[in-house]
């Protein structure tokens, strides 16, 4: 069986001015680089054989298997312990028939065709790629990208085939390429294969140990702020509790929560914050971003009014708060609105993983590629899902966050279980922002979560149920609210409405949720 975690793959062309290959080979080797594939795409069959030979015994130095990319005489003459082939390379079958029993073929697969033709072919693993834009080789097939990985690792449930991802892996997205890599059954990537991360580097040794390191940080914590920790254990009583701890949390510690959102509701969603108890900090220049990630709290990213200044902003902010495992609200306001917004979600998403995913039913359809629902604008059509249970379920185990559906009757999942939540007022429709502010509060109470998982030195997880209990919290505290505002005599529409809205956020009692929540677990 060979350890597939850190694949490298070589790349003379690559290699830093004055570097040996040798000696660059070696090194990796002794960061700890588990397998080696041979690539030379530009030599003649005399040189590769020398290069091939002389790296097996490098290799067999440190017990390492080589792999040979694409020639199978290379692969016999050298004795290699594989061969791994393009598409258009020698088929699995044929380089089966030449090769000697137990010799490992490993081939190069971008979509479900391929993953299904190379699982006929009895293939030993699949190589998936280009997981993120590279320009290590050229790409004539699209990016598959993180979130699309987890598709075609299920079908292969059920073999024995192992998987690698491969394309623009960088020790500065690792942590996302292997969280984000899995599918709903639970299958992860069995390694990554890199180039130029390690080839390219001038100290190879420290470029493969660091790969190394977070490879085993997410072995053994599972890394970003929603490692798939599934409590089934919820009920009414202790999700309320839950809420009502997290609601004094945050008025106690008044949490930070940076939010990237629009131009549109940028003060009603600083003043939901505020009245929460939280602080908010409404800032989208990339350039600070760094220095704001390092203060405790969460990062709410909104697209309402998506430009690409704070586009940039909003890819570096979501990487920093994943790089401190900080959660990240996200909401993709509109996304069925315009391809740019489509493909902004697709890009954010896919840099990094959001903890909670908060939209109408328009915007999860669109988000998801279901085409149940329609959407307008901003605005969701029609009267939603057949089974929004079982949807917003399946797209928190796709997404693999917590995924909250607004709209007369919110749903929040976490993958496995579903809270049916029914308070609200028609007025709340009636104003601007209201998902936004929704966003907001979900972003406050997400941060008590934290300081409550984690105390406040920040030590130790936080799990997927703390992020559940803050977006259930989250929409209770709006909801009931809107509620309780609705009732006072001097609210008569939606021009007074707001402004009564965020005196109730500011003075909601633990009475007023335990008397007005209702919620049910499914
Ligand atoms: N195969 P880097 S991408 C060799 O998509 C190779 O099949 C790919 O290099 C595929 O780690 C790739 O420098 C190059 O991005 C990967
Ligand atoms: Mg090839």
């Amino acid at each position: 069986m060979i350890d597939y975690s850190l694949y490298l793959v070589t790349g003379r062309e690559l290699l830093p001015p004055g570097q040996d290959y040798f000696d660059s080979l070696e090194q990796a080797l002794q960061g700890g680089v588990t397998v080696v594939q041979i690539r030379e795409k530009k030599v003649d069959t005399g040189e590769f054989l020398d290069i091939a030979l002389r790296s097996k015994v490098i290799c067999d130095r440190y017990n390492v298997p080589l792999i040979v990319n694409d020639r199978v005489d290379i692969a016999l003459a050298v004795q290699a312990a594989g061969v791994h082939v393009g598409q258009t390379d020698m088929p699995v079958s044929i380089a089966r028939n030449l090769l000697p029993e137990g010799t490992i073929i490993g081939v190069s697969c971008n979509n479900l065709q391929e993953i299904e033709k190379a699982i006929n072919d009895r293939a030993d693993y699949v190589g998936i790629g280009a997981i993120w834009s590279t320009t290590t080789k050229n790409l004539n097939k699209p990016i598959v990208g993180v979130r699309r990985v987890g598709e075609l690792l299920q079908k292969l449930d059920g073999t024995s085939i192992q998987a690698v991802g491969i394309g623009g892996i960088k020790s500065s997205n690792l942590l996302r390429t292997l969280h984000g890599s899995v599918s709903t059954t639970n299958r992860a990537l069995d390694g990554v294969a890199v180039v130029s991360e390690i080839v390219a580097s001038t100290r190879p040794r420290e470029a493969a140990s660091k790969l190394c390191e977070i490879l085993s940080t997410f072995r053994n914590s599972g890394s970003i702020p929603n490692a798939m920790s599934i409590r089934s254990d919820y009920s009414v009583e202790n999700v309320l509790n839950g809420v009502i701890q997290i609601m004094s949390c945050v008025r106690e510690h008044s949490p930070l929560v940076h939010q990237i959102t629009n131009n549109v509701s940028i003060a009603q969603s600083a003043n939901a914050t505020i009245a929460l108890g939280a602080s908010p900090i409404m800032a989208t220049t990339a350039q600070e971003m760094e220095d704001l990630s390092v203060i405790n709290g969460t990062l709410l990213v909104n697209i309402g009014t998506l430009v690409s200044s704070a586009y940039e902003g909003m890819i570096l902010a979501g990487s920093c708060a994943n790089a401190r495992k900080k959660p990240v609200v996200f909401d993709p306001v509109g996304i069925g609105a315009s391809q740019f917004r489509k493909s902004a979600v697709n890009s954010l998403l896919n840099t990094w993983q959001a903890s909670v995913i908060k939209g109408n039913a328009g915007e999860l359809a669109a988000l998801s590629g279901s085409n149940e629902v329609q959407s307008k604008g901003v605005d969701s059509i029609g009267s939603g899902f057949k089974d929004p249970v079982l949807f917003v379920r399946n797209v928190a185990r796709k997404e693999r966050c917590v995924v909250v559906m607004s709209g007369k009757t919110d749903y929040i999942s976490d993958g496995t279980n579903v809270a049916v939540l029914t308070n609200g007022h028609e007025l709340l429709s009636q104003i601007t922002g209201s998902g936004c502010i929704a966003g907001s509060c979900i972003a406050s109470y997400c941060a008590g979560a934290m300081i409550l998982a984690r105390g406040e030195n920040q030590e130790g997880k936080l799990a997927l149920g703390d992020v559940f209990l803050g977006a259930i919290g989250g929409i209770l505290a709006l909801t009931i609210s809107a509620e309780l505002a609705s009732l006072r005599e001097d609210v008569k529409g939606p021009g007074t409405f707001f402004p009564a809205l965020i005196d109730e956020l500011s003075t909601l009692s633990t009475r007023n949720i335990r008397e007005r929540a209702r919620i049910q677990i499914q």
